[in-house]
């Protein structure tokens, strides 16, 4: 027995010290993050220093991918070696949901355009597969979930496709990016997060111009996030099928288009929307700013829930009849010229003050970001006064 217990904490003391995380450095250690990745161990972080570095990488092991700050390290997915897949990242790995994620942070990804496997296009900046991922001050611009072949059939995430995994995503940064189907930004099969992040301006041709979601079992948590100028034809904001949970906490849909659900689209889902914003989404005539589909309102049914939050705009549509106990809401059928912080019709000394408490601000809760940039400064300011006392 003594030599039993001995030679286990021998063996508990070899594992603990084969797994102390080590730091790769790169160029110094190593020229190219693919070498670094190659070399790592599980639990291991790789440092990358500023630079543009055009490498398209694959991961399946739990590393932290760290680098010198967004728009200083980027990884550009634009130049594949031959045969190889035109994301930024492909992330694959049954990692186990109490462990560490693969960790992303302080970087931008820009101009990845997918992975094709069986005919659909995956992931312009990250496809992660099975996988734990987390992004922690990530900028994804300008990547695409394009067609590559004529016999491919969709495209799953300009930026992000997350299949069966685990995705969290925070003080992030998603714009610019295209799917010529479904997910302008983000393609969900799994379970994703979005914390103090923007998604803006980007486009899928389809469905969800923010964000789509996919598949019995999903779920989307939005907090603290803006989802602002995006579309798409369905759902410019988000679009949802057969996902079982929808939280939005502190959220702004703003300026997003589409021809039907310019906010939102989904069919039945349990919904809770609260402390958040919907403005200036613009739908096509005789549609909807949220179009819910085959929602029906029965105990036993999905609810929406929704309260503390602030609708404006014109076709709005019938989606109120759905909300279980409202709690107080605001609703105005316009929402009057842009710059129009406090909803009176004309831009005036009132929402010039707003604009200029907000200065500097970053955030969801800076209403006075009239351009989306993820920040009150001049652009806005430039906005506001285009708009003076316009009503
Ligand atoms: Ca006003
Ligand atoms: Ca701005």
């Amino acid at each position: 027995m003594h030599s039993y217990l001995t030679t286990l904490c021998a063996l508990l003391l070899t594992s603990t010290a084969s797994t102390t995380a080590e730091v790769l450095q790169v160029p110094e250690e190593y020229p190219t993050i693919e070498a670094a990745i190659e070399a790592a161990q599980a639990g291991d972080e790789i440092r990358i220093g500023p630079g543009v570095w055009y490498e398209n990488l694959f991961v399946s092991k739990q590393l932290t991918i760290t680098g010198s700050g967004q728009g200083v390290t980027i990884i550009d997915g634009s130049q594949p070696q031959l045969y190889s897949f035109g994301s930024c990242f492909v992330v694959t790995g049954f990692f186990s949901k109490s462990g560490d994620p693969f960790r992303l942070q302080s970087l931008s990804l820009r101009n990845g355009f997918g992975a094709e496997i069986y005919g659909v296009v995956r992931g312009g900046g990250i496809y992660c597969e099975y996988a734990a991922v987390e992004l922690n001050e990530v900028t994804i611009e300008d990547c695409s979930a394009e067609r590559q072949g004529k016999y491919d059939s969709m495209g799953w995430g300009g930026a992000i496709c997350n299949y069966g995994g685990d995705c969290v995503i925070n003080d992030s940064i998603l714009r610019n990016n295209t799917s010529f189907s479904y997910g302008g930004a983000i393609f969900n099969g799994g379970s994703i997060e979005l914390n103090d992040t923007l998604i803006t301006n980007n486009v899928a041709d389809l469905e969800g111009g923010g964000l789509y979601a996919f598949s019995l079992g999903s779920s989307v948590a939005c907090l603290r996030s803006s989802i602002c100028d995006n579309q798409s034809r369905y759902g410019g904001g988000f679009s949802l099928t057969e996902t079982a949970v929808l939280l939005l906490e502190s959220c702004r849909l703003t300026g997003n288009l589409a021809e039907d659900g310019a906010a939102l689209y989904m069919d039945a889902t349990d919904t809770v929307i609260t402390d958040s914003a919907f403005e200036h989404n613009v739908s096509g005539s005789n549609a909807a700013v949220i179009r819910i589909l085959d929602q029906s309102n029965g105990p036993d049914n999905p609810s929406l829930e929704v309260s503390n939050s602030f609708f404006c705009g014109a076709n709005q549509g019938d989606w109120r009849e759905f909300i279980l106990e409202p709690s107080p809401n605001e609703f105005l059928e316009t929402c009057g010229p842009t710059g129009d912080l406090n909803h009176d019709g004309a831009v005036s000394g009132a929402d010039l003050s707003t604009l200029l408490s907000q200065w500097a601000a970053t955030g969801w809760e800076a209403s006075a970001d009239l351009n989306c940039d993820g920040l009150v400064s001049g652009p806005d300011l430039s906005i506001l006064l285009a708009n003076w006392s316009a009503s």
